[in-house]
């Protein structure tokens, strides 16, 4: 589309199951927020849409982890994601959730029109079902073992452990995650897009009319339409959702992915009743950001549930990005294996901006990056400090000590001067192409070139020396180097929006239009501008190191998790530990209690009296072999009864990996009634 009078910007909306990271800023939020900023400085309609995702099987998952319900879960998660986003600064015109009604009811009707339209297959198959719990499984509900690698521990749509994808029906003995009952086949009916229709349509609308899509959008495309497409259901049997607004529906909802991107639609109602415009007039261009993992949602399926409904845009273009990684390892909400935004916010107050400055000059806009806290440093300190904040606060405090802090005039000009300002002008043309094609990272090296140019600029003219000489001179070195400062503001604006507020503050100037940029006249002779501060501080070594040990730190419970290690209780008193009396005692008899699986009875000797001690090792530990032992026994702990039979004292044993349970036992022979201190 050559010819458009208004933009509307999606941007993927975040599961409300966690807070967001750094892997969604880079990918999304912060690409994304550079173009609307860019596009709203060139005085265009720009609508910004985001909002949380807050259905879907994970979410139903938490809450039951949790003990609390779903709405619980988004409620948490949507207010720590608006609020962190609203800090950071990332400027939607709208972000909204799909728990609100505007969204239950536009998701419903669009469902409806579709249906009435005759656009869903319908079709009725076997699928597991929890009868305890009673309701149809997610393939996520169960778990069972994988017939690739035998994980016991393997999910119904993918095994963790060898990483093959699953279907429910594959899994070896499959259990519940609900009831842990053993599910039943039983037959339910479903609605379902018919995709493979739409097929030869999208091949033509992106293989052919959207080549200029980037390679690795174009490219997933390919390969998804290449491999041929399927019937997609678009209904799921599950509690937590928009209710499937059919007759004889009850117990389904819409599938995650059918109502989420209708979502944008929702959000922008909620925005602005003049919402039709936004996504049906022909002169408005839609564009979705999103990662990678989000590409055949954005690019193939709701593309043709627009084309089904026929009264909607299809996106123009849909620039996703590839994954961010941190420190070498994938980005994991699970593992904890982040960097999380509002954690960064509370402990970097006041650099939001050097944040988004490093998670775009190393986006992971063609292949996957990696974020590691050394980058951010040297970033920071060799770039943006050393390159841009030092240039400007030359610029001022030498104003300010030579003029009095007024814009001095410009007179001849050399060749030099003449050649700096030339590729002031060429960088603003060569910034444009790279904001027009979604090159943020090429646009925000380019933006740094000028600040590079005016440090160049500076030190090879020195004015410092020339002042002693040449006070005519001195003026037009100076004149330009707040030129070029002014044209600063406008070129970082859509990168480091707080940043040029402040720098503009100094400045004594207001925000510029972006055609302004190249221009060498934005100030004019006597103009005041006021005392600087530093744009910019340097992060030491302590900062990104305490941030590495947090990462050391997680690191280390994962690893303990996975061999099944506890992390260590809270410290107690040598007191608390002294109050405990733990003595050797030898078993003198033993036997199962009658009617339970894991309960032995003892007789034990503690060298002090001969006492029963009901022990939980009737698992691993026949009666026989125990009798004759030397083990550890706690002879102080209050009595309890278990089935009927008091025990008095508590046996110590080991908790394998594995899970058996071994004695803790003196390594030679001693008096009964022996302290263990
Ligand atoms: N919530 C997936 C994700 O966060 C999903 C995006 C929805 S966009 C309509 O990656
Ligand atoms: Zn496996």
């Amino acid at each position: 589309m050559a010819e458009y009078k208004r933009t509307l910007i999606t941007s993927a909306l975040p599961y409300a199951n966690g807070p967001v990271h750094i892997g969604h800023l880079a990918g999304v939020y912060v690409p994304a927020d550079i173009y609307a900023r860019y596009l709203r400085m060139k005085g265009e309609e720009v609508a910004f849409i985001g909002g949380s995702d807050e259905h879907g099987v994970p979410i139903t998952l938490k809450a039951k982890n949790e003990g609390i319900t779903p709405q619980d879960v988004v409620d948490k998660y949507h207010n720590i994601i608006k609020d962190s986003f609203a800090r950071f600064g990332i400027s939607f015109d709208v972000y909204s959730r799909t728990t609100s009604k505007i969204h239950h009811e536009t998701a419903s009707e669009f469902f409806r029109k579709l249906y009435d339209d005759g656009k869903f297959i319908e079709k009725t198959n076997e699928q597991y079902y929890d009868e305890e719990a009673g309701q149809f499984l997610a393939d996520r509900y169960i778990v069972g073992t994988c017939p690739k690698c035998n994980n016991e521990k393997a999910y119904g749509d993918q095994c963790e452990s060898c990483g093959s994808s699953l279907n429910a029906t594959d899994l070896i003995n499959p259990k519940s995650m609900l009831s842990g009952s053993v599910p039943v086949m039983r037959e339910t009916k479903h609605w379902y897009l018919p995709l493979d229709e739409y097929e030869p349509w999208l091949k033509e609308w992106i293989l052919e009319q959207h080549k200029e899509w980037k390679p690795n959008v174009y490219g997933q495309c390919k390969s998804w339409l290449d491999g041929g497409l399927n019937p997609r259901a678009v209904t799921r049997d599950l509690k937590w959702g928009v209710p499937v607004p059919v007759a004889g529906a009850e117990g389904k909802v819409l599938y995650v992915w059918f109502d989420a991107p209708i979502g944008y639609i929702s959000a922008t109602k909620e925005w602005s009743a003049d919402w039709e415009k936004w996504w049906k007039d022909e002169d408005t261009r839609m564009l979705h950001f999103i990662g990678k993992d989000n590409i055949v949602f954005h690019c193939i399926i709701f593309p043709s549930m627009l084309k089904a409904e026929g009264t909607y845009n299809l996106p123009e273009n849909v620039p996703a990005n590839e994954f961010l990684n941190l420190e070498g390892d994938k980005i994991s909400t699970s593992r904890n294996w982040a960097v999380w935004l509002h954690e960064y916010l509370e402990e970097f107050p006041g650099k939001e901006d050097v944040l988004k400055y490093v998670l775009t000059a190393n986006a992971p806009e063609t292949k996957d990056n990696d974020f590691t806290w050394k980058d951010f440093q040297a970033r920071n300190n060799n770039e943006l400090v050393a390159i841009l904040g030092n240039f400007v606060n030359r610029a001022l405090v030498l104003t300010q000590k030579y003029y009095n802090g007024e814009v001095p005039n410009r007179g001849k000009l050399t060749d030099f001067d003449t050649e700096t300002l030339e590729r002031l002008s060429t960088l603003k043309s060569e910034v444009e192409k790279s904001l027009d094609t979604f090159r943020f990272r090429e646009a925000l090296k380019l933006a740094m070139d000028m600040a590079r140019l005016g440090n160049k600029y500076l030190a090879d003219m020195e004015p410092w020396k020339v002042v002693k000489t040449d006070e005519e001179r001195v003026k037009t070195i100076m004149n330009i180097c707040l030129q070029i400062t002014a044209n600063l503001t406008i070129v970082f604006e859509p990168f480091l929006p707080l940043t040029m507020n402040k720098l503009r503050g100094f400045m004594n100037i207001d925000k510029l239009p972006w055609r302004e940029l190249g221009n060498i006249d934005l100030l004019f002779a006597g103009h005041k501008v006021n005392k600087p501060e530093l744009l910019f501080e340097k992060i030491d070594d302590a900062m990104v190191e305490a941030q590495m040990q947090k990462l050391f730190d997680t690191k280390k419970a994962n690893d303990m998790a996975e061999a099944s290690v506890k992390p260590v209780k809270e410290n107690c008193t040598f007191d608390d530990f002294m109050k405990m009396d733990i003595r050797v005692g030898t078993i003198l008899e033993a036997e199962k209690v009658a009617k339970t699986k894991k309960l032995m009875k003892l007789l034990v000797d503690t060298g002090i009296d001969k006492r029963i001690v009901v022990s939980g090792i009737a698992e691993y530990y026949n009666p026989e072999e125990v009798v004759g032992k030397q083990v550890s026994i706690v002879v102080n702990l209050e009595p309890r009864k278990l089935r009927g039979i008091e025990s008095q004292g508590m046996i110590l044993m080991a908790d394998n990996a594995d899970g058996t349970l071994k004695f803790v036992s003196p390594e030679a022979m001693v008096v009964n009634g022996s302290e263990v201190k």
